[in-house]
């Protein structure tokens, strides 16, 4: 964390957002207007439940990563053949409430809850990569957060431990709808990014003061992603035990990058990752892609 915010362009880690906090409000986020991404995959799924469970057979281990509150598994649940349930995170507390709700409702089913940061290094308990008709579900145009080397390599490393791969991936459009979707109007999302700072000082000691950094939402074309930033409203010294820097009015921390897809783009990644028999599914104004691919 330390070295992320000593570089000449400070960042921090996106999964930094992800605190207990940060959770609620990334929830409040799939509520809002401008963000259409969770309710366009959730529509998209739906309506194409019957396709997908065909393609996933029977006996489903299904592996939830970043199951969050493990709603969009939830639905999956009620329609797959789902025998295992994996959901994975990186924030335990809120991933063991989730689960206790899931189980209750789903007494059958077999729920094997991993805490794992696969953002640095993707290892399965042997027992999960033992399980046969592995599953990865992978929401939320999360793949996007990575860059498309790291994604290319991610996806790699699913396909050789084995699973098939349902994924929703946000497609490319106007800037003015993607700024919108990380800049809300309520402000849901600038709480959200700042809060990376409250989770910061924390981890790290830091002594951020949140009131003084404002959010940034901006689609680059050119690297054709949503980058968010905070950006130092005031010239400021920020302290942490062992270090510190000085951040200049005006000076940005990078948060987060959100990479946007086309349909062939996707398609292309998804069969350099060794991906075969491809299968995607849209909305009527292709806001969003729906994948199920297999490993082969
Ligand atoms: C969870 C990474 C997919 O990129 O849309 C939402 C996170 N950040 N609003 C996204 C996010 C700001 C989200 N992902």
């Amino acid at each position: 964390m330390a070295s992320c915010l000593s570089r000449q362009i400070a960042t921090l880690p996106p999964k930094y957002f992800y605190d207990t906090q940060g959770s609620k409000l990334f929830e409040a986020i799939c509520e809002l207007d401008e963000y259409y991404l969770t309710r366009t995959e959730a529509r998209i799924l739906s309506q194409n439940l019957a396709a997908i469970a065909q393609r996933a057979g029977a006996d489903v281990a299904l592996i939830d990563l970043g199951a969050g509150n493990c709603a969009k598994a939830f639905k999956l649940l009620a329609r797959l053949r789902v025998r295992h349930y994996v959901p994975v995170d990186i924030s335990t507390a809120f991933l063991s409430e989730a689960v206790k709700t899931l189980a209750q409702a789903y007494p059958d089913l077999e729920i094997h809850p991993v805490a794992l940061d696969f953002s640095e290094r993707f290892a399965l308990p042997a027992a999960v990569q033992a399980l046969p008709n592995k599953l990865f579900f992978y929401p939320g145009s999360s793949l996007g957060n990575f860059s498309p080397v790291q994604a290319r390599l991610f996806l790699e490393t699913l396909r050789a431990a084995g699973g098939d791969l349902l994924i929703g991936l946000d497609l490319v459009k106007p800037a003015a709808m993607l700024e919108a979707a990380y800049d809300d109007a309520l402000g849901v999302t600038a709480a959200f990014n700042r809060n990376v700072l409250r989770q910061t000082n924390h981890l790290l000691g830091s002594d951020f003061d949140l009131a003084s950094w404002r959010h940034k939402a901006v689609f680059n074309a050119d690297h054709s992603r949503v980058e968010m930033h905070l950006q130092a409203a005031t010239a400021c010294h920020v302290s942490w035990p062992g270090g510190g820097r000085d951040f200049a009015a005006g000076e940005t921390i990078h948060t987060e990058n959100c990479y946007k897809f086309t349909c062939t783009g996707i398609e292309e990644m998804l069969h350099s990752a060794g991906f075969s028999d491809i299968a995607c599914w849209s909305d009527p104004d292709d806001a969003y892609l729906v994948c199920h691919a297999r490993a082969g």
